[in-house]
C-alpha cells in the first residue's frame, strides 16, 4: 500500500466547495494536492494558500487557483504532512524546511488536518531531529542558546552552503531525544532571540489521518 497516497487522498473528502484551503508541503501533501487538482478540473471551486514555493509551483501546474495569504481573513481547512505525530496529535514538522509558513497557515485555519503514514506515529516526540528556523544574524550564538536547553545542534546544509528557507533564514536541526513536555520546550525555544520558530506544533492539529495496523484511521 502506498500509505502517503492513501492518507493524502482521504483528506480531500474534507474539502468543500467554496473553501479557502491551506496546502501543505512534502511528499504526503503532494498526493492531497494532486487529488485536489483533479477535483478542481472537474469543477470544484476552492482557493489554495500554499505553505511553500515548492507547493505554489505544484498547485499552479495543476490549475488550483491560489490566493495570497494577506488577501484572506481565514483559512477554512489546512492539510499538511508531518515528521512525527504523538498520541495527543502534537507534531514535529519542518524536515522539508517549510515549518514557518506551515505553522502560520495551520494557526490561521479553522481546521488543521495532519496526514501521516504509519512511520510517523510515535509515543513520544523527539527521535526525528527537531528543526528550528533561525535568522542568519548571530546564528552561532543562537545555536549555543539552543544547546543550553539540552540539545545537540547542526546547521542544515545544501550543496555546501547553509540551507536557506523560503523566508531567507537558516534551519538548525536539533536532537532533544525524548520531548516529554513539548509545550514547554516550544515556549522556551521561542524565548531565544534569533529563533524564528520551531517545528514543534503543539495542540494545533484537529485530526490526523494515518495508517495503524495497515488500516486507514482518522484520529481526533
Ligand atoms: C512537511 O513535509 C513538513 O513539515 C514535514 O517535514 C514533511 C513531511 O514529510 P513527507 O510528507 O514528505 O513524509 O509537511
Amino acid at each position: 500500500m502506498n500509505e502517503k497516497k492513501v492518507v493524502g487522498e482521504k483528506a480531500v473528502e474534507y474539502v468543500k466547495d467554496g473553501m479557502v484551503v491551506g496546502l501543505g508541503t512534502g511528499s504526503t501533501a503532494f498526493y492531497f494536492i494532486t487529488k485536489l487538482g483533479e477535483l478542481v478540473q472537474q469543477g470544484l471551486s476552492i482557493k489554495g494558500v500554499p505553505t511553500s514555493k515548492q507547493t505554489e509551483k505544484l498547485a499552479s501546474e495543476l490549475g488550483i487557483p491560489l490566493v495570497s495569504f494577506n488577501e484572506i481573513e481565514q483559512i477554512d481547512l489546512a492539510v499538511d504532512g508531518a515528521d512525527e505525530v504523538d498520541p495527543e496529535l502534537n507534531l514535529i514538522k519542518g524536515g522539508g524546511g517549510a515549518l514557518l509558513r506551515e505553522k502560520i497557515i495551520a494557526k490561521a485555519s479553522k481546521t488543521f488536518i495532519v496526514i501521516a503514514d504509519s512511520h510517523k506515529n510515535v509515543d513520544t516526540l523527539g527521535f526525528f531531529p527537531l528543526p528550528i528556523e533561525v535568522v542568519p544574524y548571530g546564528f552561532k550564538m543562537t545555536m549555543k542558546h539552543i544547546r543550553d536547553l539540552g540539545s545537540t545542534t547542526k546547521l542544515r546544509q545544501h550543496q555546501g552552503n547553509p540551507f536557506l528557507t523560503d523566508n531567507g533564514n537558516y534551519i538548525v536541526d536539533t536532537s532533544f531525544q525524548k520531548i516529554r513536555q513539548p509545550k514547554e520546550l516550544e515556549k522556551n525555544l521561542n524565548l531565544i532571540p534569533g529563533v524564528v520558530d520551531s517545528g514543534l506544533f503543539v495542540e494545533m492539529a484537529d485530526a490526523a489521518i494515518t495508517i495503524i495496523d495497515k488500516k486507514l484511521v482518522t484520529q481526533v
